[in-house]
């Protein structure tokens, strides 16, 4: 049990006075149970060091990505200091899920805020496994067994104003990999949405046009109100996300221009199971 929980609305948590270095398995154990519960968390962690930050996360799974950082090759940076935000800051800038485009997705995405903008450098979080619950039967029937074929670039649910994804460098844009549409989660066992936009570039088995309009019909009803929290980072926050149940996007942001607009932030997303959770109800999805 987590002390000093707050919830946000309509979904997702705040928790502080938790020092992520002292938890021990049970206290890491409860701190995921909440992550998986209310799918994200932002925690007010007072500071910590980039090795801290490592530490941690190298509990809960196994980084995705090197970084040419070379002490910290796990931390990818993300920051509008030096960039060119026409291309580089803003894409990340449309719905979802991280590594869709590869067999192993990520479980667990982190950022942890070294520098935050007073206004703006947002980042949105949609509740996939709420969106699923409220469709109606009869759409549940439908997409039931459908699986999905995923490619990195643009998604044919892609909407208007999206931003165009970067590729990790030297990807194979023409990789293809099929996931269900709608999955379990590994740990819950929570139905749950999976990656309706981002990446889907067709649903196996159904003419293109037809995949486009109904998981465009899918967005739509996922990517309202009720299922979408939006945070605004603090210096020293850290935010945690369940990747199989939610999807985010980040807010364009401009140049850095001073303090005032600086966003610096250090990720670092995560695949495979944390080793304190054995249990496996995804059914292979
Ligand atoms: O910069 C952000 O707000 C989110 C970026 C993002 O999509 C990610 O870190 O996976
Ligand atoms: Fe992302």
């Amino acid at each position: 049990m987590i002390h000093n929980l707050s919830p946000l609305a309509p979904f997702g948590a705040e928790v502080s006075g938790v020092s992520l270095q002292a938890l021990d398995d049970d206290g890491l154990r409860a701190l995921l149970r909440e992550l998986y519960e209310n799918r994200f968390l932002v925690i007010r962690t007072g500071g910590m060091s980039r090795r801290e930050f490592v530490t941690f996360a190298l509990r809960i799974g196994e980084p995705i990505g090197r970084n040419f950082d070379k002490e910290h090759p796990e931390i990818i940076p993300i920051t509008n200091v030096g960039v060119d935000t026409k291309a580089e800051a803003k894409g990340a800038a449309h719905w979802h899920t991280d590594q869709s485009f590869t067999e192993q997705r990520s479980s667990v995405t982190m950022l942890y805020s070294e520098q935050a903008p007073r206004v703006g450098g947002e980042t949105r979080f949609a509740n996939l496994a709420d969106a699923y619950d409220a469709l109606d039967s009869s759409m549940k029937e439908t997409i039931a067994d459908l699986v999905v074929e995923h490619r990195h670039g643009v998604s044919i649910s892609a909407r208007p104003g999206d931003h165009v994804p970067i590729p990790p460098k030297g990807w194979d844009q023409s990789y293809t990999v099929r996931h269900p549409l709608v999955r379990k989660h590994p740990v819950t066992g929570r139905k749950t949405l999976y990656a309706i936009s981002g990446t889907p570039q067709g649903i196996v088995g159904m003419p293109l046009a037809e995949a486009a309009v109904l998981l465009e019909a899918l967005c739509r009803h996922s990517f309202r109100a009720p299922f979408i929290t939006e945070h605004h980072h603090a210096v020293h926050d850290l935010v945690m996300w369940d990747n199989p149940t939610t999807m985010h996007s980040a807010t364009p942001i401009g140049a850095a221009t001073g303090p005032e607009d600086t966003r610096v932030i250090r990720r670092i997303s995560l695949r495979g199971a944390c080793p304190l959770f054995t249990e496996d109800r995804s059914d292979g999805t």
